[in-house]
């Protein structure tokens, strides 16, 4: 304690896979403030922005409060009962491939432990799958023909001692932060080299020594050619050949790819082979760009080859590293989460590990074969196999590719159960039986982080109304069902204890994943437990694995994967000449169902964009903040144009985070169709072939309300302020009734009006009132509006005639004289975004402010501003995360 309210609880925060420890106080009346826990090995008591906001998204606005049956609120025993009687009532109609779970990376250790158990044990099919299936399968498929298991050899460590790091298709700057911070920091130490090869340049690239911007799913051309040189220059590690099979082949087929394929120049793969080959302590870290491809396994492999045969791997500094998305997608990954495993990463197929696992469990009805991988099991409810689904914690209907598809077939499913935080979700919306889900912050738990420790999440905050944890829901479900016993959990620790000795199977057969140290913890050691990394066998007490050539293939040995370069499916043509790569912007958390609600989080790219080259820009003449349409095989949608030399000529780029709740026409995974690895299942989520033109619009507007609104127009996107919310709109139909249409939007049917009209200029202003408090204002205009946006956000304080100005007398003093003429953006206002957001480019301001991206004329005074002011921030924050302030 400091003194200063409640005591400071140590837990883990929400977000990524880094799974940085956190200290949260409560502030007695339903928030809480957060900081970095210096303690935590992962992360050393720094955070990103998104960690640092965490306090800002726990509030009650649009949670979900009691269970929900056909849109009626309900009591928790009905709701349950219901869930249980529908799916029992499929199982004995059509059997247990009738029905299907949909779950999440993001639950906790014991949460998807009971979902697997339930499923896998008892209703007896292996139709579990994950969103994991759309993030880390590549990953798990490379790693388990490489290693014989689902293991990540190395650990955080081997970041601040390496002297390269590698990262392919990882934005480790955004998405990652806290770990590109350890790389940084290495940087700055040791002089470690960075390389980043990805199609895009991205924010990661600022400190790079290389970029290679290969074309698009070229990644097994490029690590063949390495491999290739390997060979060819000696480099190759005669004890870890003795410690594998297949070298050879593999050698073969890599000198077989051309890598011209890679669009790369020989002097840019030259002089990449010549860094890796020099380099003994390199890490190769790889995320989405890798594991969302049709390839993807493949690219896997084409990594592990190079690590293996060097030798480096699982020994300090060095080793091929998957780094994870979600919180828990490693946890999840251990208890068996995905359709084709089973817990302890033992194998559904193998009749051993099945009559083990059955045993242990003393299950009834274990599954012979795999379950449905997400793909099919959304098009397995499509065809009406699946009778009762249950979505627990996760997004589909935005986020699988053809999400359009996978809607409707949500929709049209007999029973569609939906287990969230809020009711405010594309999916949420097709329930049938909506769950009010207990949040981060509201229950107690484990998770494990992209090097396997485990960490401890920690309740602060109370449920708010009925909500529940998802361990406990599930298992009221299990027993309703009739498997008391099997379901008798009252705390997460007993289910805990009971995995942690599960582990003792995988332990038995030989297998890696032992956390068996902890079947015996008491309930105050699990109150009390720290960050432990797995395996907590004290033989391996600096955490890595396989630098002894040890491997989990029965032979003991690892396996060279030959592979060859296969481009991405999708080609592109007269009718969709660009390939769409997609992504994830530095603030935002997915579909923003959290992240959202943020202010500051919401301030950083308020709205959904599309980059495109200047070339493809001139050629299709298009203009700065145009509206573009993209079209591909599958969908539609549209976005603001950002001009940008970061994508090549033939590539445009789009973020993943709007949905219809923030900007109906801005999902882009309606866009990409479901096109995936034949070996992990897992979607190409990165290389869709799209069509790019402007969209005409009649009109374009922009309005700021106290409440959200859902306007009917062609396009909109709505971002969180301080006050309320501000919205871009544009519409393709003349309007004739300004008044009504805004009063209609806005849910303001008796609000006082004022209005300013120029009808020669179609510009229309109107501002409604309850007597004395602006409620909402929205602009309209036939050109893309200019207007001193982030003036007029501050509404509340204004009266409806300086709203209706646009700018008023007060506003120089507020943003002070304005630089950026094309979006009115002033210098007060600029000055105060380098401080608060900690900013590094002229880019980051464009990103947060729009300043700049227009004409462009004012980009040297904003790098001027910034050299003057991110200075005293650079030296205030030496060492610590580039967010964090100071
Ligand atoms: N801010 C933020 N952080 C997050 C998340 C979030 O939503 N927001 N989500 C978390 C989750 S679940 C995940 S999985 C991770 C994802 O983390 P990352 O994988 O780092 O993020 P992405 O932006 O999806 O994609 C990474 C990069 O792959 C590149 N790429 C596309 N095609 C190719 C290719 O063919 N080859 C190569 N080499 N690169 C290519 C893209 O241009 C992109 O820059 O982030 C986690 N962290
Ligand atoms: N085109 C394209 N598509 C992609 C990707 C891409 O890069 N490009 N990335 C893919 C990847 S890597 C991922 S991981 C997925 C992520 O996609 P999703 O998992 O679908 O997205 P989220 O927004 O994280 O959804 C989590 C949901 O859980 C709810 N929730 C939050 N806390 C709780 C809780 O404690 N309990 C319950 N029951 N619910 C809770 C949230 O409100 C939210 O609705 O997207 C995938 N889709
Ligand atoms: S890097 Fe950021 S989002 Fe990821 S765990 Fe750490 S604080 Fe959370
Ligand atoms: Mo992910």
């Amino acid at each position: 304690m400091d003194g200063s309210g409640l005591p400071e609880v140590r837990s883990t925060c929400a977000y990524c896979g880094v799974g940085c420890g956190v200290l949260l106080r409560p502030d007695g009346v339903g928030g809480l403030t957060v900081r970095g826990d210096p303690d935590h090995p992962a992360n050393h008591g720094r955070l990103c922005s998104k960690g640092l906001a965490l306090g800002e998204t726990v509030g009650l606005e649009h949670r979900l409060l009691a269970p929900r049956v056909f849109g009626q609120d309900t009591s928790w025993d009905n709701a349950l009962q219901l869930v249980a009687d529908r799916f029992s009532a499929a199982i004995a109609e059509h059997g247990p491939d009738s029905v299907a779970f949909y779950v999440s990376g993001q639950l906790l250790t014991e949460d998807y432990y009971v979902a697997n158990k339930l499923m896998k044990g008892f209703m007896g099919s292996a139709n579990i799958d994950t969103n994991s299936r759309l993030c880390m399968a590549s990953a798990v498929a490379g790693h388990k023909r490489a290693f014989g298991t689902d293991t990540v050899p190395g650990t955080y460590e081997d970041l601040d001692q390496a002297d390269l790091v590698v990262l392919v298709g990882s934005n480790l700057a955004w998405c990652h932060p806290v770990l590109y911070q350890r790389v940084i920091a290495a940087r700055q130490a040791r002089g470690t080299k960075i390389v980043v090869i990805d199609p895009r340049r991205t924010a990661s690239c600022d400190q790079a020594d290389l970029h290679l911007a290969l074309q698009p799913g070229s990644d097994v051309a490029l690590f063949n050619r390495l491999l290739a040189r390997i060979h060819q220059t000696g480099h190759v590690s005669a004890g870890f050949l003795d410690r594998s099979v297949g070298f050879n082949e593999a050698v073969e087929l890599a000198q077989l790819d051309d890598p011209d394929e890679t669009g790369l120049s020989p002097d840019e793969i030259e002089s990449f082979c010549d860094l890796w080959i020099g380099t003994e302590r390199v890490v190769t870290i790889f995320s989405q760009g890798v594991n969302q491809s049709s390839s993807g396994t493949d690219k896997v492999n084409a990594i592990l080859n190079c690590h293996l045969a060097t030798g480096r791997i699982g020994r300090p500094g060095m080793g091929p590293f998957s780094v994870t998305g979600q919180p828990n997608a490693m946890g999840g990954r251990e208890v068996g989460g995905l359709a084709n495993m089973l817990a302890c990463h033992l194998d559904i197929e193998n009749k051993a590990h099945n009559a083990a696992v059955r045993d242990f469990w003393k299950a009834p009805n274990m599954p012979q074969k795999q379950g449905l991988k997400a793909v099919d099991l959304f098009r397995a409810v499509e065809s009406g196999q699946i009778k009762a689904l249950w979505v627990i914690h996760t997004n589909p209907a935005a986020t699988m590719p053809d999400a359009g598809r996978v809607k409707a077939a949500i929709k049209n499913c007999p029973i569609t159960v939906v287990s969230d935080l809020t009711a405010r979700t594309d999916t949420a919306r097709l329930a049938d039986i909506l769950l009010p889900a207990a949040g981060w912050g509201e229950k107690n738990g484990t998770v494990t982080n992209s090097d396997r420790t485990i960490g401890r999440q920690r309740a602060v905050l109370l449920p708010p109304g009925q909500a529940r944890a998802d361990w406990d829901i599930l298992a009221e479900v299990g027993r309703r069902m009739g498997w008391t016993e099997a379901f008798s959990y009252e705390t997460p620790v007993q289910i805990f204890r009971e995995f942690a000795k599960m582990t003792s199977l995988a332990v038995s057969f030989g297998k890696d994943l032992d956390i068996t140290s902890f079947s015996d913890l008491d309930d105050e050691d699990y109150e009390a437990l720290s960050p432990t990394r797995w395996p907590t066998t004290p033989r391996r007490s600096d955490g890595r694995f396989f630098g002894d050539g040890q491997f989990f293939h029965p032979d003991g040995k690892a396996r060279f994967v030959p592979v060859t370069h296969r481009p991405p499916k999708a080609t592109p043509s007269e009718q969709f000449p660009f390939l769409l790569n997609t992504g994830r912007n530095r603030d935002q958390w997915h579909t923003m169902t959290r992240s959202g609600l943020s202010p500051r989080l919401s301030a950083h790219l308020a709205e959904p964009y599309v980059d495109v080259n200047p070339n493809d820009v001139d050629r299709l003449g298009l203009s700065a903040a145009d509206l573009v349409e993209l079209n591909s095989s599958v969908g539609s949608g549209i976005f603001r144009l950002r001009i940008t030399e970061s994508v090549a000529p033939g590539q445009v780029f789009a973020p993943i985070h709007w949905t219809g709740e923030t900007a109906p026409s801005a999902c882009v995974d309606a866009l990409v169709p479901s096109v995936t690895d034949p070996i992990s299942g897992q979607p190409e989520s990165k290389s869709t072939a799209v069509s790019v033109r402007r969209m005409h619009a009649a009109w374009y507007g922009f309005a700021v309300s106290v409440d959200a609104a859902s306007p009917s127009s062609e396009y909109w996107a709505s971002a969180k302020t301080t006050n309320g919310y501000r919205m871009e709109l544009a519409g393709k139909q003349i309007v004739d009734d300004w008044e009504s249409t805004a009063r209609y939007w806005f849910g303001l049917p008796d609000a006082e009006a004022t209005v300013v009209e120029d009808p020669k200029r179609g510009s229309y202003r109107i501002a409604l009132t309850d007597g004395q408090r602006v409620l909402a204002a929205l602009f309209v205009s036939r050109q893309p509006i200019t207007l001193m946006r982030d003036y007029l956000a501050t509404f509340p304080e204004l009266t409806p005639q300086q709203i209706l100005s646009g700018r008023s007398s007060a506003s120089s003093e507020v943003c002070g004289p304005i630089i950026c003429s094309c979006y009115e953006v002033g210098l007060k206002t600029i000055i105060r975004a380098i401080h608060d957001q900690h900013m590094i480019s002229v880019d980051d301001i464009g990103d947060a402010l729009q300043a700049g991206t227009n004409c462009g004329s004012c980009r040297p005074e904003l790098a001027d501003l910034l050299t003057e002011h991110s200075k005293s921030i650079r030296n205030k924050q030496k060492n610590c995360p580039q967010e964090q302030p100071a």
